[in-house]
Order: C-alpha cells, then sequence, then structure tokens
C-alpha cells in the first residue's frame, strides 16, 4: 500500500481526467466567448448605425430636404426570374431614351416592390386643392386613396381650401394624416392653377421639407380604383397624359408662342405629361416648382397666360430636366374616354366626369 492511500495508476487516470476537464472547460469558455464576440460585435455596430440614420431623419433633418435613399433592399424571397432576353411587356415603351423607366401593368413585381419598402420608414406628403366647389370631391379622393393609395406606407395629406370646415372626416389608416391649410379662393379656376405651384413651393419651404421625403401633387377631382403603390415613388415623376400619350410631339398643346416663358418648338418635346399628377423627392419638386412659380410671374409681368397654365410650365420643365421615372395613363386615366384600350391593363386613378358649368364658377 503507498502511504497517500492513491494507487500510482489511479493518480495518472485522476491527473488524466483533470486535464481532459481542463480542456473541456477551455472549449466551452471559448465557444461562449469568441464566437459571441464575432456575431456580437457587427450587431452592435450595425444596430448604432440604423438608430444613427433612424434619428437623424426624424429629428436632425437637414435645412434642404435630402433625396431619399434609392438603393432598396429586399431579403431572400421566391419569385420570377427577370429574363434578358424576354421583355415582360412588347406592346409599349418601358424605358425612356434617357434610361428612366415608364411604369406599365406587368413590368413589375408588386408583392417584391412592397416588401422592398415595407420597412423603409419614409413619408410620402400628398397635396390636393379644394377650393370652391371643388370641395365635393374631396371625400372620394381621400377615401378611395385610403384604400388604394401607397397602403401600408406613412402618407401626409396636404389639403388646401378656402372653406377649412368643408373638409369631411374621412378614417385614415395608421401612419396617414392630414392637415388642413387655408388659401383664399380667387374668381377664376385659371388662378387657382397659376397659384397652385407657388403654394406648394411656399408649403415645402415651411413645412413639407421636415415633414415627408417624397411628394405627390394631384388634383382633387379624381379617384383611385386599384392598386398605386411604391413603384411610382421615384427622384422625379411625370405621368403621361391619357389623351396624348399616342400622338406625336407637333400633336401636342404645349406652349407655342416663344414670348412664353413655357414655349417648346414644335421639333422637340418627349411625351405631353398631365399636370394632374406630378412628384418627386421633396428636394426636386420643390426645384420644379419653384421654378414654375418663377416662369409664371415672368409671363404675368408680360401679361401672358401659357395656353394650359401650370400644365404648360410643367411641361417645359420635364422637357428640360428629365423625369427619372415616368407613370403609364394607368395612373391617370380620364373616365371620359370611356373603356380601356388594350394597352392599358387596369385603371388605378381617373379624372371623374364632371359638369364643368357646375363645378367651376367661369368656364
Ligand atoms: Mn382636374
Amino acid at each position: 500500500m503507498n502511504k497517500k492511500g492513491v494507487k500510482p495508476p489511479l493518480r495518472y487516470f485522476l491527473l488524466f481526467v483533470f486535464v481532459i476537464l481542463l480542456l473541456g472547460a477551455a472549449r466551452y469558455f471559448e465557444r461562449l466567448t469568441v464566437p459571441m464576440h464575432r456575431s456580437f460585435c457587427p450587431q452592435s455596430v450595425v444596430t448604432t448605425n440604423v438608430t444613427r440614420s433612424a434619428s437623424s431623419i426624424n429629428q436632425n433633418r437637414p435645412a434642404l430636404p435630402a433625396t431619399p435613399q434609392e438603393v432598396l433592399q429586399l431579403r431572400r424571397a421566391n419569385y420570377e426570374q427577370p429574363r434578358a432576353l424576354i421583355p415582360p411587356r412588347n406592346d409599349v415603351l418601358t424605358v425612356t431614351p434617357w434610361l428612366a423607366p415608364i411604369v406599365w401593368e406587368g413590368t413589375f413585381d408588386p408583392d417584391m416592390i412592397d416588401s422592398m419598402y415595407k420597412s423603409s420608414n419614409i413619408t410620402i406628403a400628398t397635396t390636393v386643392f379644394a377650393v370652391g366647389k371643388y370641395i365635393q370631391f374631396l371625400r372620394d379622393f381621400l377615401e378611395t386613396a385610403e384604400k388604394y393609395y401607397l397602403s401600408g406606407l406613412r402618407v401626409h395629406y396636404y389639403v388646401f381650401t378656402d372653406q377649412p370646415q368643408e373638409v369631411p372626416r374621412v378614417e385614415l389608416a395608421v401612419g396617414r394624416n392630414i392637415s388642413i391649410i387655408q388659401v383664399p379662393k380667387y374668381s377664376r379656376w385659371q388662378e387657382i392653377s397659376l397659384r397652385r405651384m407657388e403654394i406648394i413651393q411656399r408649403t415645402i419651404e415651411e413645412r413639407i421639407h421636415i415633414e415627408a421625403d417624397y411628394i405627390f401633387c394631384m388634383d382633387v377631382d379624381m379617384k383611385f380604383h386599384s392598386r398605386w403603390g411604391p413603384e411610382t415613388l421615384g427622384t422625379l415623376v411625370g405621368v403621361l397624359h391619357p389623351w396624348y400619350y399616342e400622338f406625336t410631339r407637333d400633336q401636342f398643346t404645349y406652349e407655342r408662342r416663344p414670348e412664353s416663358a413655357a414655349y417648346i418648338p414644335m421639333e422637340e418635346g418627349d411625351f405631353y405629361y398631365m399636370a394632374a399628377v406630378f412628384g418627386g423627392s421633396v428636394k426636386e419638386v420643390h426645384a420644379l416648382t419653384k421654378k414654375c412659380h418663377e416662369h409664371l410671374e415672368v409671363d404675368k409681368s408680360k401679361d401672358l397666360e401659357a395656353i394650359w397654365q401650370e400644365e404648360s410650365h410643367l411641361n417645359w420643365y420635364l422637357l428640360y430636366n428629365k423625369p427619372t421615372k415616368v407613370l403609364s395613363p394607368e395612373y391617370l386615366w380620364d373616365d371620359q374616354k370611356g373603356g380601356l384600350p388594350k394597352d392599358i391593363k387596369v385603371k388605378r386613378f381617373s379624372a371623374v366626369i364632371k359638369n364643368k358649368w357646375e363645378v367651376r364658377d367661369n368656364v
């Protein structure tokens, strides 16, 4: 018997067990610390970034509106593969010569677009003018917008009216709100149209540049009929006029008098855009409304009024400042055109049929 009472083989065995336990413990602590370190660090960096950018969007907005983030992320998802040699539509133009997409049904994946914008944290300002008898269109506009317009995104409506008390109460979805802004009533509808650019410009400077990332300026005598999604968002957005998209440039009703600031010569022009909708980043729409307002003033000082008021100036602007996205007439139809031709697969937004003698104080 050994004095210490432990036989040498057993001592070696215990030493062996001790070493094994030590190695195991080392492994265990390594697993606890190293991978945690690896995964925790980058995550914390990402989290800080997200927090910082989110708070800078909400609180520290620059004095001039910034261009919204154009690169959006899409997590792993199943969707139809885009094929380089198979165009989704071959009956319509889907891209301009300056490479801006023209948005038609069938050219985009609505589910993909929705999931890309779902967590983008953006607000879209939407202006409408409900002045004089045009207030009667506001309820339908808002109710159908709540059904189809940029669903699931934050929308801030700015209703300009001479009768704030007549603005209908429409139930708004979460994340959507409405501001009512009083404007004077003008005697001629052309004057309302002429003043619109100035009022939008001023409201962007006063508050919209803080309150939104994108903006759409819309006519109120309109209704939504189906999806108007974030596929419409872009830096500068124009919409093809439903009555002119088949015409050649010499047939467009551009302003043709060289004395006007809206003048476009016969041999120039891409499309005829309808002023019932224009939009883009707050910064670009600010530049647009400022320039159009300036040109409207220049014309006014010469006692000139462009043939289609602000629409003529909008067309001048979009000819020399190319839109980054063009919306097809699906996004701006006219109910007076009757049934849809075969190139228009869906009516998303349209001008309601109205009796001009009933809604206008002058015809
Ligand atoms: Mn209209």
